[in-house]
């Protein structure tokens, strides 16, 4: 068990999300591809439904991460430095922390979910730092996102920080859509309950039955998009407008870019990251990508990516 100090940052401010909420809703579904930003996805009921697609037999992400972290921790921990802090991007990876956390006593301070904060608090500035961003939510962000997100990550986190990444790699559609469209629907009700929390929190008058869930492999982006279809013509009313589906129209509500190794790699460097070690899980294939700031002499080095496997076996 980890004896590391903990600190969680202030939450945002709720009457501002609010309003976003509704912009973003309004922007997205008047758009001639109608869109809606997948951060909504998690209210609670939404995040509840994310933890049970977590236990799906068919979606393979979060039990493979965590096995891989298993076997790999010791060799990520003789990376960590002591007296460092641990800042993690996201939420709901306990987990996955504890995994880093138990087999990196030299830990001192952990620090709770830090996405969109913009500075690190005074006590551990002068600390070692390590970042941690699992579960391969970079992927669902779009690429220019996911690089900015890196930028911003590489400033927050300063010069000689670490950043421990979890991504999902590119694989076989026949294992991919099933881990998104799965046979119970417990992933058709994560997507439909969108629509049930723009009803509520935002008054509005969708028929959350008339759309049907969709998981689509798009080769050429090499990602999993979520859809929800409309089943029918209709109009609903969202804050003051009106907004009409035509049957069979699509509202794209997710993308979960899958990697391959390289792109990744090109990736982080156009971040201001270099992969300094990765491994990959024995399929169906999960990265975790150790990154640096700067080569030994202190220059950014962009060499090739050393790719490890813990285990044997391929990673497809
Ligand atoms: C949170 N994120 C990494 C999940 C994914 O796999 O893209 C969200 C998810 N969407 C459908 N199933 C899971």
């Amino acid at each position: 068990m980890t004896s590391a100090t903990t600190i969680q940052p202030t939450p945002h401010d709720a009457t501002s999300v609010g309003s976003r909420f509704l912009d973003d809703v309004l922007r997205g579904l008047s758009a001639r591809r109608k869109t809606l930003p997948s951060k909504y996805f998690y209210d609670a009921e939404g995040s509840r439904l994310f933890e049970a697609i977590c236990e799906l037999p068919e979606y393979y992400v979060t039990r493979t991460e965590t096995a891989l972290l298993v076997d790999i921790a010791p060799e990520l921990a003789a990376f960590v430095a002591g007296g460092a802090a641990l800042v993690e991007f996201g939420s709901g990876a306990s987990a996955k922390t504890r995994v880093i956390l138990d087999a990196s006593p030299q830990i001192d301070v952990y620090i709770g979910d830090f996405t969109g904060v913009l500075e690190l608090p005074s006590a551990v500035q002068s600390r070692p730092i390590v970042g941690f961003f699992p579960g391969s939510t970079i992927g669902n962000f779009q690429p220019a996102e996911a690089e900015d997100f890196f930028r911003r990550v590489r400033a927050l986190l300063g010069d000689g920080a670490l950043f421990i990444v979890g991504a999902d790699l590119a694989k076989a559609p026949e294992v991919l859509l099933p881990a998104y469209d799965d046979a119970d629907g417990v992933t058709a009700a994560f997507n439909r309950n969108l629509l049930v929390r723009i009803n509520r929190e935002l008054g509005a008058s969708l028929d959350v039955d008339a759309f049907e869930h969709r998981a689509v492999w798009n080769e050429a982006e090499s990602r999993i998009e979520m859809h929800l279809v409309s089943s029918r013509d209709q109009t609903a009313r969202i804050g003051s407008r009106a907004i009409v589906f035509i049957e069979g129209e699509v509202i794209h509500t997710e993308n979960s870019h899958k990697y391959r190794p390289d792109a990744f790699e090109a990736l982080v460097e156009r971040g201001g990251w270099r992969v300094k070690t990765a491994w990959t899980s024995d399929a169906p294939s999960f990265g975790v990508f150790l990154l640096d700031t700067e080569g030994p002499e202190g220059i950014v080095v962009t060499s090739p990516m050393n790719v490890e496997s813990s285990r044997s076996g391929g990673t497809s």
